[in-house]
């Protein structure tokens, strides 16, 4: 995945003025997400997963220490493993990404648990996930909500 921090670099080179993501300061620079998506699971159940990836095109590693999103009362980062043969999910407290390259949340691994929604989700709308890094700083996604 060092092509993101390759790509910025021949940007910044370019023209500074068409890299919104690196020709700014270091300071501001943060991972962005993309393919964000939510799937909903059949008979309404209270807990969704959620994927996607956080690009982490900036010179520096970040590292997210958290999940929350104003449309549930719960999120969490977890992944799933495969212990003995079976299939086993972990909270991860801090997701270090390096720079130039992204966290995968699909299913079967890493992914976003939610839980508890504050009003009934339709298929096709957007759901706003923001990630906290350690930092201090936040990155914010927009994710699809997709049927079960
Ligand atoms: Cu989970």
């Amino acid at each position: 995945m060092k092509i993101f921090r390759r790509a910025c670099f021949a940007l910044v080179l370019a023209a500074s003025a068409v890299a919104p993501a690196c020709a700014k300061g270091k300071a501001d620079c943060v991972p962005v997400v993309r393919e964000g998506w939510i799937r909903l699971v059949p008979g309404g159940m209270p807990m969704h997963a959620g994927f996607g990836r956080i690009e982490n095109a900036c010179a520096m590693p970040a590292t997210v220490v958290g999940a929350r999103s104003p449309s549930y009362d719960s999120a969490e980062l977890h992944e799933t493993t495969l212990v003995d043969g079976v299939s086993r999910m972990r909270a991860v407290p801090e997701l270090r990404i390096a720079a130039g390259d992204a966290a995968v949340l699909k299913p079967g691994g890493l992914h976003l648990m939610l839980m508890d929604p504050r009003a009934p989700l339709k298929v096709g709308s957007k759901v706003v996930i923001e990630f906290p890094l350690q930092d201090g700083r936040v990155v914010r996604g927009s994710f699809d909500v997709r049927a079960p």
